[in-house]
């Protein structure tokens, strides 16, 4: 039934399309499957319980200031907007990172290796066990090295299940570095490139990874800071990206629909791991890797309602929000609105905001 909606709403912004007159050239002929239901089994309990666990990590990152994130995602209200919608939310309070006395604490490279590892091994842990219950989780960042942890946790729970994992990165940066290829020796570079299981990871868990993410099944969105290497690597690896001109030229909804049907066909779990430098920094601001030219506020709300309308997300991450660096709490309250438009508000429920 969600699905019907979904191919419905792309169907219907088609003919939008059309009637504007934009030439046929960008904005071909809407062939999307219908499916007839919704292959999700996920239960009703599921559907209705929020878990809320800060992962207050900032070592991935060159700047500090992340380690706030969680409170601001507290102070700006998620948990009060979520219960809004009728959801039944537990806040599980703020993870450690495990010792990983095993790990070199100065490599002269990777910056706080040893505490990114810690933090990878502390979430694999807590993600398995959450996406095992009857709780959809919500990390709230913290930077984005916690999604190392994140996807391996949803990762080895998806095995267990025996549903596929797909993975929705909606982020400036393709996060697709090696240890060997980074630069900067940022670790919150690397998520994707460990999920996937590239070689040269293995000091993180203290052997290789055992649950990888496929290529395949993963999508990034709205790309615009890429490192020649991981140009190559996601060249390589076959990975859907769509980067800032493709949203501009096709628009955002039909670049994202093909993907959720694709995870829908597959029974798949979808993970969405949301970069606040997603969005154009004039609106969200509080991020240590701002980029020009990003996504806009409705863009930003439509994939999130596209989301909510597919029924498939099944886990998020809230990631790189740097309270130290916002206006007034402008681009927590931006984050914990498209959190609740994930989960079903419509901003036209709401009286006006002005900024
Ligand atoms: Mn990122």
């Amino acid at each position: 039934m969600a699905l019907s909606n979904l191919a419905d709403f792309t169907a219907h912004s088609g003919q939008c399309y059309a009637q504007h007159g934009h030439s046929s050239k960008f904005f071909p002929p809407v062939q999307l499957t219908i499916l007839s239901q919704s292959t999700s089994t996920w239960t009703e309990d599921h559907l209705h319980q929020i878990a809320l666990l800060g992962a207050p990590i900032e070592e991935g990152t060159g700047r500090r200031g992340c380690v706030m994130g969680p409170a601001a995602y507290r102070t700006a209200g998620l948990r009060e907007e979520l219960e809004a919608l009728g959801f039944d939310v537990a806040d599980l309070g703020d993870a450690q990172p495990d010792p990983a006395l095993d790990v070199p604490e100065h490599d002269p490279k990777l910056k706080h290796l040893r505490k990114v590892a810690g933090w990878t091994r502390s979430l694999a842990r807590h993600a398995e066990t959450l996406a095992m219950g009857p709780q959809l989780p919500i990390y709230m960042g913290g930077d984005h090295a916690l999604a190392l942890g994140t996807l391996a946790g949803h990762a080895a729970a998806a095995a267990r299940i025996g549903r596929p994992l797909f993975v929705l990165w909606l982020d400036a940066h393709s996060d697709f570095n090696t240890f060997e290829s980074t630069v900067s020796g940022n670790l919150h570079g690397t998520p994707l490139a460990f999920a996937c299981g590239l070689p040269g990871f293995d000091v993180v868990m203290g052997e290789p990874l055992r649950h990888r993410l496929d290529p395949a099944n993963l999508c990034l969105l709205g790309l615009r800071s890429v490192d020649p290497p991981e140009r190559q690597m996601i060249k390589d690896l076959g990975v859907t990206a769509h980067d800032m001109r493709a949203i501009d030229e096709t628009g955002i909804a039909r670049l994202l629909a093909p993907f959720l049907e694709r995870c829908a066909a597959a029974n798949g779990l979808l993970h969405v791991s949301l970069d606040v430098d997603f969005i154009d920094p004039d609106i969200a601001p509080a991020v240590g890797t701002t980029v020009p030219g990003g996504v806009t506020f409705r863009e930003a709300h439509l994939v999130m309602e596209m989301l909510h309308d597919s029924g498939l997300v099944t886990s998020l991450d809230l990631v790189e929000l740097n309270p130290f660096l916002d206006d007034r709490g402008r681009t927590a309250r931006l984050m914990v609105d498209l959190t609740a438009s994930l989960f079903g508000r419509r901003i036209m429920d709401r009286p006006t905001r002005s900024f």
